[in-house]
């Protein structure tokens, strides 16, 4: 062999073993977080908290750019689960609901009055039944971080006061995301009419629709009783958690330390995020119903028995979804939920 052909060959085997043990850490200039919501909302201030804190403890390696409003997406909020698989997202905090199209088992948190308070939230975000949805989720091809929460949802609407199913009788309400949402409010006897956030707010000025379900936090954030919403009823029938994800290629591309980094941020934004959900609603007085009550809107509270209504009527449609969820994940996490510590 010519000493040239053979120095040619040291140095082909030298840069092969070089791309053996280097890892093949070519990190991207931003990575694109979406969200549905911005930093007028809880939820966008959590993506706010995450993206800062992954920035500050990489030293800037790992830099991540906000796109509210699910603009990734073209503001199809339903289709964000897939882009994130697709790797058009690179990271996302997402809404069970609207990952539940792909994901069927995430519609157990739509479940009408399965969790009572926070507390059953926790039960089953912070336990065993998270773990399993978790694993769900990374089956699915996406990497489970942490959970936030967007609340529960309360209902709103421009006609009257609603205490019972029957003040909710024809009444068009904006829905979103899964069809569970659909045959609940068609089991209350309403009109429901499934659309994005984005198209929500221009139907619910125009009179299009009658009323919306969402939590308080965006009710206030979102102005919503300048667009007409005049009475809002307190039946905390779903609650809807936040996920903290990231697309798989996107992760592995990551060295195991920044890894561990972007985990530990998601976990710590994540419970700041969820303190900030819950301002105004845990505080003695509940300060945040005030707040709303002083814009002019009137808030109804049930009594049990007005409730229960409500319970009685959704029932079969409970039943349906437990079904098609699973029914032991919901007998599981009905069993988180009765051994909850209030
Ligand atoms: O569209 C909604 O109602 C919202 C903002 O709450 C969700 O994305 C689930």
């Amino acid at each position: 062999m010519k000493p040239l052909s053979m120095f040619t060959l040291v140095l082909t085997l030298f840069c092969l073993a070089l791309a053996s043990v280097a890892p093949a850490q070519s990190y991207k200039a931003e990575y694109k977080m979406s969200l549905v919501l911005g930093t007028a909302f809880p939820w966008g201030q959590g993506g706010e908290i995450w993206a800062n804190l992954v920035r500050e403890r990489t030293d800037g390696r790992i830099n991540i750019k906000l796109y509210p409003g699910v603009s990734l997406v073209q503001g199809d909020q339903t289709r964000e689960m897939s882009a994130i698989r697709q790797g058009v997202i690179d990271m996302a905090i997402g809404s069970t609901i609207n990952w539940s199209p792909q994901v069927k088992e995430l519609n157990l948190f739509s479940l009408p009055f399965l969790m009572p308070d926070f507390a059953a939230i926790d039960a089953l975000t912070q336990g065993e039944v998270g773990e399993r949805l978790f694993s769900i989720l990374d089956n699915a091809g996406v990497v489970p971080l942490a959970w936030g929460e967007n609340g529960f949802r309360e209902l709103s609407n421009s006609r009257q006061e609603i205490r019972t199913p029957e003040n909710l009788k024809g009444m068009k309400i904006r829905v979103v995301g899964s069809p569970l949402f659909l045959d609940t409010f068609t089991a209350l006897g309403a009109n429901p009419t499934q659309m994005s956030w984005a198209d929500a707010q221009p139907a619910l000025a125009s009179g299009a629709v009658d009323g919306q379900e969402n939590p308080l936090s965006i009710f206030t954030a979102a102005k919503l009783h300048t667009v007409g919403q005049k009475h809002i009823t307190m039946w905390g029938y779903v609650a809807d958690p936040l996920i903290f994800v990231v697309n798989k290629e996107v992760w592995n591309s990551w060295s195991e330390a920044d890894q561990a980094i972007v985990r530990q941020a998601a976990v710590d934004a994540g419970q700041q995020q969820i303190g900030i959900a819950r301002k105004g609603l845990v505080e003695e007085g509940l300060p945040l119903l005030q707040q709303i009550s002083d814009l002019g809107v009137t808030i109804s509270q049930l009594n049990p028995e007005e409730r229960q209504a409500f319970v009685t009527a959704t029932r079969p449609v409970f039943d349906k979804w437990k079904a098609q969820i699973g029914a032991e994940l919901v007998e599981s996490a009905e069993a988180a939920i009765a051994a909850r510590v209030k």
